[in-house]
């Protein structure tokens, strides 16, 4: 949790950025410090969907700028930097769907689980139930069909460029059927899109964890280059995930060596015992 005054001087300063893919646009929206909120534009029907949405009043701003018709809220967890927005951009926009996996969470007005499909103009969106960083959270993954472009997934609070959420109410088990066996075996060029600007931080965790890792290094850099000019480090793709993440890596000989684990299960839940109480390095 954020304090809210520091939170608006932060993204006064954080740049937007537009990814086309697939016929559907993706426009990030940073928000608070380091939230992101997402407009998802099916470029067909110029429908749109917005995840996260908890600074509304930008939200109208890009549905206005893009000359789209905003019909859907897809949040991703009930925690307040996430779904707070939602009771708001519903009296701005009235009838919006709002979609969520939890009772928490805030106007909603259609529950979801695992498997549930919907649509977004032309686009499919499936719900990928992943508990862990709350009992209800979901994860949505964004598909054309007929297309060559990659699909994109909305990963909330489970999946962070190089890291993972905190396990506030589940267990390693949990994040490991979330991270490997749901989200790892999705495309692996599919686009993840997260909920938080982590990446340097969790990518100096990774560095610590497998300190010869070459792919982490030059990830860092980059990743330092673009803070620094205000810029995005979303997306990042799966493939590129199991290069660097070592939550994604909990299988690998080197991630375990360092939790001192043979189990994959078993390294998750160390190395996320061991981030909760990690002290991140100025450089
Ligand atoms: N470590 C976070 C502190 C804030 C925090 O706890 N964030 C939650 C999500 S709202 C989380 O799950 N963080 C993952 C992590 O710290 O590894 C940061 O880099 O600012
Ligand atoms: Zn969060």
């Amino acid at each position: 949790a954020i304090p809210i005054n520091t939170a608006l001087l932060h993204s006064a300063v954080r740049k937007s950025s537009l990814v086309e893919q697939a016929n559907m646009r993706i426009e990030l929206l940073p928000a608070l410090s380091d939230n992101y909120m997402y407009l998802l534009i099916d470029v067909d029907s110029r429908e749109a969907a917005i995840v996260d949405p908890v600074e509304p009043i930008k939200v109208v701003e890009a549905v206005r700028k893009h000359g789209v018709k905003l019909t859907t809220i897809l949040t991703t967890h009930h925690h307040w930097d996430h779904a707070s927005g939602n009771e708001k951009m519903v009296k701005l926009m009235p009838g919006l769907r709002v979609y969520g996996g939890d009772d928490r969470i805030d106007a909603i007005t259609k529950k979801v689980s695992h498997s549930n499909n919907l649509k977004i103009g032309s686009l499919n969106v499936k719900c990928l139930y992943t508990p862990c960083h709350t009992t209800g959270h979901i994860c949505y993954y964004v598909t054309k069909e007929n297309s060559t472009e990659p699909p994109a997934v909305f990963t909330g609070d489970t999946l962070f460029m190089a890291g993972c959420g905190k396990f506030f109410e589940g267990t390693a088990e949990q994040m490991y059927k979330a991270l490997i066996e749901i989200l790892g075996s999705l495309p692996p060029e599919t686009r993840v899109y997260c909920g938080h600007e982590y990446t340097v931080s969790n990518l100096k965790f990774a560095r610590y964890v497998e300190p010869d890792n070459e792919v982490i290094q030059k990830k860092l850099a980059w990743a330092k280059e673009k803070c620094s000019n205000g810029e995005p480090t979303i997306p990042s793709t799966l493939a590129e995930e199991f290069t660097f993440n070592p939550f994604m890596r909990v299988k690998e000989k080197s991630v375990q060596d360092h939790a001192k684990q043979t189990n994959p299960v078993e390294t998750m839940r160390s190395l996320r015992k061991e981030k909760d109480g990690f002290r991140v390095p100025k450089e």
